[in-house]
């Protein structure tokens, strides 16, 4: 048990949340460095780190460069970026930020869906441009969310807001996921293959890693068809972008709604020349007041686990990890 969180040292790798870094600062020995690089760290700091809060990419060796290591507090719902099988195996807690952006993300995927379907984002631009003054009202849109069979992949915590929010606009919804949900009205598909060819429309809230890289390839979209849209809120790593950006240029299906890419911030040209596809910056979670939240949560994951010995939001994979 530490006796001051003040002696402390917590590392904070290349970019993190203002709010976060200020609370670390103050509660904290803070330690900065440019990215997460053990060389970036003489000896007698890497004895010494205990935490690390971060939204970068934190592998198993720079884990295993730091003896001291107890916790990573990751910001961000998704942990992709973090070894945590390898944080498990090292006896090192991981923390995630869950629950606190539900809300927001699910209202995002509402409004690219929405989007995606209706074209408002080329609407205002044809207003902006002019042409509804010199061309007329804006052409009818091919695309509406009216008769659509929605079929969402992940139904965890932001899955099933989604549809709970999808329910008032009286769609049909079902969904895949490893395991059926107890105590939803939805449909289960225990495939994604199964989900796409019962669908005309996928919601994508899957995690990243191994497990779900470019599981959503060519055989997908064959089955979405051409009618087919397809939303991704969760991560770029799970869409075969090539696959992607072919089927929508030849249209196998009708179009896309994209938050989230495999290499960001860099987007494929291939889908930024595709007009059928809705592209947003990564901005799901993005306002002030949810990002405040995930911020804040960080830094009580760090003092829950230093203080009060009990992070509040532990990932799976550390979930049994007690401090030493
Ligand atoms: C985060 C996200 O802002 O929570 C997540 O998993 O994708 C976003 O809401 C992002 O991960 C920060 O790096």
């Amino acid at each position: 048990m530490t006796a001051s969180l003040s002696d402390v040292t917590v590392l904070v790798p290349a970019r993190l949340h203002d709010r976060s870094v200020a609370r670390i600062e103050e509660t904290f020995r803070l330690h900065r460095i440019a990215k997460a690089d053990p060389a970036l760290l003489d000896e007698d700091m890497r004895k010494s780190v205990r935490a690390v809060a971060s939204m970068c990419v934190i592998d198993a060796a720079f884990i295993d460069s730091l003896p001291a290591l107890e916790i990573i507090a990751n910001f961000g719902v998704g942990y992709d970026a973090v070894d945590a099988q390898h944080a498990a195996r090292r006896g090192v807690m991981v923390t995630n930020t869950p629950d606190v952006l539900t809300e927001e993300v699910a209202d995002t995927a509402i409004g690219l869906l929405l989007n995606t379907l209706r074209e408002f984002g080329r609407a205002e631009n044809w207003l902006r441009a002019g042409n509804w003054v010199l061309k007329g009202p804006y052409p009818l849109t091919r695309g509406t969310l009216r008769g659509r069979r929605i079929g969402i992949v992940g139904l965890g915590r932001i899955g099933q807001a989604i549809a709970r929010r999808l329910e008032g606009f009286g769609v049909s919804i079902a969904y895949h996921n490893r395991n059926p949900v107890e105590g939803v009205p939805y449909a289960y598909h225990p495939t994604l293959l199964g989900l796409a060819e019962a669908v005309d429309t996928l919601i994508s809230v899957a995690p990243g890693g191994a497990a779900t890289a470019k599981m959503f390839n060519t055989e997908v979209f064959d089955a979405l068809g051409p009618e087919g849209v397809f939303i991704n809120i969760g991560r770029g790593s799970t869409v075969d972008e090539d696959s992607l950006a072919a089927a929508l240029r030849d249209g196998r299906i009708f179009a896309a709604g994209l938050d989230v890419f495999a290499d960001e911030p860099h987007v494929p040209v291939s889908l930024l020349d595709a007009p059928n596809a809705t592209l947003l910056p990564h901005v799901g979670s993005a306002s002030v007041h949810t990002r405040n939240a995930m911020a804040d949560l960080v830094v009580d994951n760090l003092i829950g686990w230093f203080r009060d010995r009990a992070p509040l939001t532990p990932v799976p994979e550390t979930r049994h990890i007690k401090p030493r």
